[in-house]
């Protein structure tokens, strides 16, 4: 299947995550990319490089205030004197006003962030701009051939908002693909997001709109990051009901529960008359996954790859979140192979 893949991400160099109560090294760091490379070589998959595509399609999906902010933030938290990265410590909470975003920087972090895990870092931001190439070249090339192609998208995008960064996310990748996909003409499109995390922002870009279909199957929010996104009651507002559709599982849930969920979603999917899949593709529902909780094996990410494909959809594959270094690149290229051959016939 062939890869898209910005070098430009690998200049998201953050050194700090606030974990369990410590900074730590981040999760989300640059040789999640190269094992997922090196699995992609031994595949025998083409990687090419993406054009750059502009800011226009990210204000396509993204606030220019957030925008403007993300571009400016390190270098205003630099001006400011601070000495580490920029990481938000306070929030327009439920008590306080939410209407304001104040001049300091500080407190611009609050306003534009929804977790305090994520710093912002010299490269951030063009890291983030590489990400989102990467994701529009995968999709550019499934709308002209109509082949399923893979956008090596890092940073990772489901968790980003119209006008929040979190989670690993500042531009949402899989947003601004299937804006664009509708742009070229598709009439609607369907997000898959099968992340052990809920894309809380993918959600909220489209909660009120009837064009984008929104599944996703991920930790109950209950006990698990986001915590405050990606219930069962949430489906969609207005025109939106019924175009977004959550399936919270479980810590612990077995494959074959899990595997039940996607039928249900694939099926709401099939129902609305999708005209593209887009995966957001986290493959931290592996069980080595050092933040996770869900019990994925290496052959399962084959069987997710072969149940997608069932569905008959040009497919866009984006990657999202997966942690367990060693393991990610068999497990990204398991699900593309598992696709493959359902749509090339090959056993
Ligand atoms: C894209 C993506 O996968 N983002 C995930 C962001 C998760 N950030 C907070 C994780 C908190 C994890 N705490 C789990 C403790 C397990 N022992
Ligand atoms: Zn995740």
């Amino acid at each position: 299947m062939l890869t898209f893949f910005s070098e430009g991400s690998r200049q998201r160099q953050a050194r700090s995550e606030l974990h369990d109560g410590a900074l730590v090294t981040p999760f989300e760091r640059p040789e999640r990319m190269d094992l997922v490379l090196a699995a992609l070589s031994k595949a025998a998959f083409e990687v090419r490089s993406p054009s750059d595509y502009g800011l226009a399609p990210v204000l396509a999906v993204h606030d220019a205030d957030y925008v403007a902010f993300l571009e400016n933030c390190w270098q205003a938290w630099q001006a400011a004197g601070h000495a580490g990265e920029a990481i938000p410590n306070i929030w327009p909470a439920r008590t306080m006003r939410g209407d304001r975003i104040p001049q300091s920087v500080s407190g611009q972090l609050g306003y534009y962030a929804l977790a305090a895990e994520t710093s912002i870092t010299e490269g951030t931001f063009a890291a983030a701009m590489a990400s989102k190439d990467t994701a529009l070249a995968a999709t550019d090339h499934t709308l002209a051939t109509g082949e399923p192609t893979f956008g090596l998208c890092r940073p990772p995008g489901h968790h980003a908002a119209v006008d929040q960064f979190g989670g690993y996310c500042f531009f949402n990748n899989a947003a601004i693909a299937a804006q664009r996909a509708l742009d070229a003409g598709k009439r609607r499109v369907a997000i898959l997001d099968v992340d052990f995390h809920h894309g809380n922002g993918t959600q909220q870009i489209f909660y009120r709109r009837d064009d984008v279909l929104f599944a996703s199957l991920h930790g109950d929010p209950d006990v698990t990051f986001p915590y405050f996104s990606g219930y069962t009651d949430e489906t969609g507002e207005g025109v939106g009901e019924g175009f977004t559709i959550n399936y919270p599982l479980p810590p612990g849930t077995s494959v074959a529960t899990w595997m039940a969920a996607l039928d249900e979603a694939l099926a709401h999917i099939h129902r609305a008359e999708c005209e593209l899949l887009v995966v957001s593709l986290g493959v931290d529902i592996f069980e080595g996954d050092p933040i996770s909780a869900f019990t994925f094996q290496h052959v399962d990410f084959i069987a997710l790859g072969q149940r997608l494909a069932a569905a008959g959809l040009p497919c866009v594959f984006l990657m999202e979140g997966g942690y367990a270094v060693e393991d990610i690149g068999v497990n990204v290229v398991n699900v593309l192979q598992g696709f493959e051959e359902v749509t090339q016939g090959v056993k």
